[in-house]
């Protein structure tokens, strides 16, 4: 395990103290547990059918002594979480900015705010952050309860149906993080996943750029054609922006190819990845909300043609 970010760093001794503290009431309560079962008794008993009169006393003292100890160190990691909970539930600094994230099944929407509405855009199970910033992410549920969660960059988050939680993100180092649905919410929830790319802040800033251009335009006749097949087939679920597929129940593909999966971290995002998932989504990931497409082979190559463009 390791800490990449200011969160994080805090979380973590937490995480490994109660552990550590929990394994060794284990061996604690092993240790006595089998020095009872192989202790002969003390008292010898005359006859069959005689018992002594009084319970011994001797040892009772111990379960008071038993029951101070463990209260001592339930309090101290009451204390100890509590302490954590209160340092890392503000950020640090005043926020670059907010991204909010919104927990479908099975996928990550992701939008980016600005004060400027022009200055908005959506993604999807890709989020990219400045290194060294704080993130505000506010977290909101389409559906059933979900939970953010970035190991190597903090603990998690619920995502609560009819309620926004708020938390934050900051990552020292650049890199590509992990993240992954961390509440049971149905079928696909191991398949859940996100990735958090943390990048220096000109890269991100020239990311940035990138996102808030419209989709590239069709500019053959092959794609052109996959563009129209596309608003057809798929864009009563899919935005691809500046074109008339305006979909919102799936995630937006209006710079699809800069991502680095597909469907919430199940498949690498390569060409023959994308043919298999759009010929046959359910076979991919069973029980998606993607239904199988009606389209034929020709239908198929001209949409992958147009959703390659989208950079
Ligand atoms: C009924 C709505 C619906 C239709 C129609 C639909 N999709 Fe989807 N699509 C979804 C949903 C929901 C997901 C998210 C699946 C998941 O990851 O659980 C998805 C995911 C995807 C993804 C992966 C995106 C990502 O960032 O991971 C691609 C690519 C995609 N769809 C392409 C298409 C294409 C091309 C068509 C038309 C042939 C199409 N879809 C038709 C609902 C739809
Ligand atoms: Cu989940």
């Amino acid at each position: 395990m390791q800490a990449f970010g200011l969160k994080a760093s805090q979380v973590l001794p937490l995480t490994w103290g109660l552990l550590l503290i929990s394994l060794a009431v284990i061996a604690v309560v092993s240790v006595l547990l089998v020095r009872g079962l192989f202790r002969s008794p003390k008292t010898t008993v005359d006859g069959p059918d005689s018992a002594p009169v009084e319970r011994p006393v001797a040892g009772t003292s111990w379960i008071t002594i038993g029951v101070g100890i463990s209260a001592f160190v339930l309090f101290l990691s009451a204390v100890w979480t509590m302490a954590t909970l209160a340092q890392i539930g503000r950020p640090p600094q005043e926020p670059a900015f907010t991204v909010e994230v919104i927990g479908h099944q099975w996928w990550w929407e992701i939008r980016y705010l600005s004060d400027q509405p022009a200055r908005n855009f959506t993604t999807a199970n890709e989020i990219h952050i400045p290194v060294g910033e704080t993130v505000a992410v506010k977290l909101i549920s389409r559906d059933v309860i979900h939970s953010f969660w970035v190991p190597a960059l903090g603990g998690k988050t619920d995502l609560i149906p009819g309620q926004t939680n708020v938390t934050w993100m900051e990552a020292d180092k650049p890199g590509v993080y992990r993240g992954q649905c961390a509440e049971y919410c149905g079928l696909q929830h191991a398949h859940m996943a996100l990735t958090v790319v943390a990048q220096e802040p000109e890269a991100f800033e020239a990311w940035r750029a990138g996102q808030l251009e419209p989709a590239s335009e069709a500019n053959t006749e092959r794609v052109q054609a996959g563009l129209t097949a596309f608003i057809q087939k798929c864009g009563i679920c899919h935005t691809v922006r500046g074109t008339r597929a305006q979909g919102i129940v799936g995630p937006d593909l209006s710079h699809l190819m800069e991502r680095r999966t597909l469907a919430a971290g199940t498949l690498p995002n390569t060409p023959g990845n994308l043919a298999g998932w759009i010929a046959d989504p359910q076979h991919v990931k069973p029980g998606n909300f993607m239904p199988q497409p009606e389209i034929s082979a020709v239908e198929l190559q001209r949409i992958l043609a147009f959703l390659e463009t989208l950079e």
